[in-house]
């Protein structure tokens, strides 16, 4: 068996996975990424829009943020839509800060690029992955590369291997405590190369369900719309969603919007999830490894973001001779996390459709929107947690 060594093995190469080696190669510390796709199956995936500027300064911070920062849209507001009408929260009036518009793809291609440019290790198409030995001193990482079985050893491991990953999976189930609530929705996605139909994003709700106009450029639209838990991409022919979206906008807006064919259609479900403690003796989990949030606050790949932060520095802390950042690391990570699943989740309650809210419940999201718009106490509260909470270095 080839068997090799590092400081921190990193499971997944995702943004949490890339971001935390490229903010420990700063560090000095040296990772080794093992990743179970190919990195062009990574890139695939079409997901997250919206960066916060703590993820943005993690970005500077790693020396990846220079197309960031000549191609990203930067936005100062952001837009609600109910009963045919507009109404515009002026992030910066509100918080004196906004947010970048600039997708995961993108960031994980930067994030791809730096890391090869800098001959720094990624083992990809890496099968059975598996990870050991991280509740004693000797933690390692055992996987299969082509047939061939290989062992990396390391002082600490990084589980940032999503959801549906092996670190979580592989912690005692006693020792881990879980939250979860399951939305009774989905979202159905598109990608279009068409203009799009405002500057700023609108999240909008309507009798019709929830529909969201989002972007990925000047020339690349974003759009969603709410469906049923079990339905298909492939039932949406492109004509049946762009009738969809528009009857979920204001009549305005809705003649506003140009339609071409979609270069992606995909449906994903809606779920807030938190495990926790995000540390088990010498393993640590990261990103949606440790916690899910729906996608109606953009807070998921900011989430991931803010937790490698911390984890970058508790680990260069640890190997300065100081193991306080490890050990604060969870507890750090936590008093943040569940502050943007209760965002999250107040959001999507408040903007969806859902099947079993009466008229009352109905009225309440009627008035707690009006309400909204209305009060600049509540608009503040919306933005702050829009463009996001402090991390907690
Ligand atoms: P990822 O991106 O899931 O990456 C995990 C990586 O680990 C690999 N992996 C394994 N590798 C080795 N061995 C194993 N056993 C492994 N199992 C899995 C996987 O192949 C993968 O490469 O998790 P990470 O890095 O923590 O990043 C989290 C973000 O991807 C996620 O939170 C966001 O995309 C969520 N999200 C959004 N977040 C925002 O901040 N703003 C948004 O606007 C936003 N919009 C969204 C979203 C997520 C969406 N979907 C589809 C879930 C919109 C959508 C539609
Ligand atoms: C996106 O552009 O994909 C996006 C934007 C905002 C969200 C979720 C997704 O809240």
């Amino acid at each position: 068996m080839a068997s090799t060594r590092t400081q921190v093995a990193i499971v997944g190469a995702g943004p949490s996975g890339l971001l935390l080696g490229a903010l420990l190669a700063r560090a000095g510390v040296d990772a080794v990424i093992v990743e179970q796709r190919s990195a062009d199956y990574v890139l695939g995936r079409i997901r997250a829009g919206v960066l916060e500027q703590v993820t943005v300064d993690l970005l500077d911070e790693a020396g990846v943020s220079g197309r960031l920062h000549a191609e990203g849209l930067p936005h100062d507001g952001v837009n609600l839509a109910f009963d045919g009408v507009l109404h515009r929260i002026d992030l910066k009036a509100l918080t004196g800060k906004h947010v970048v518009v600039y997708g995961q793809t993108e960031v994980t291609r930067d994030l791809m690029e730096a890391r090869a440019a800098a001959g720094l290790r990624t083992v990809y198409e890496a099968q059975d992955v598996a990870v050991h030995g991280f509740d004693g001193g000797q933690p390692f990482v055992s996987y299969t590369l082509r047939g061939e079985p290989h062992m990396l050893q390391c002082d600490f491991i990084a589980g940032c291997d999503g959801y549906h990953g092996v670190c979580r999976a592989s912690v005692p189930a006693e020792a881990l405590q879980t939250h979860e609530k399951v939305y009774p929705f989905g979202w159905l996605g598109i990608l279009a190369d068409v203009p799009p139909v405002a500057h700023e994003l609108i999240y909008a709700h309507s009798e019709h369900g929830f529909a969201l106009c989002s972007m990925r450029s000047a020339a690349r639209s974003r759009y969603y719309v709410q469906c049923a838990l079990d339905d298909h991409a492939e039932r949406w022919s492109d004509e049946a969603f762009w009738a969809e979206l528009k009857r979920r906008l204001p009549a305005d807006v809705a003649a506003q919007v140009l339609t071409g064919p979609s270069i992606e259609k995909s449906i994903a479900p809606l779920r807030s999830f938190v495990a926790e403690p995000m540390r088990f003796g010498r393993l640590f989990l990261a990103g949606d490894a440790a916690h899910i949030v729906p996608p109606t606050g953009a807070k998921g790949l900011n989430l991931a973001a803010g937790d490698v932060g911390l984890l970058s520095r508790a680990l260069a802390e640890f190997y300065g001779g100081s193991s306080r950042g490890i050990d604060t690391y969870s507890e750090r990570c936590l008093q943040r996390v569940w502050k943007a699943e209760r965002f999250s989740w107040w959001f999507t309650s408040l903007m969806h459709r859902f099947p079993d809210t009466g008229s009352f419940g109905q009225r309440m999201q009627h008035a707690e929107l009006s309400y909204l718009v209305s009060s600049e106490a509540a608009s503040k509260a919306l933005a702050e947690n829009y463009v996001g909470l402090p991390l907690a270095f």
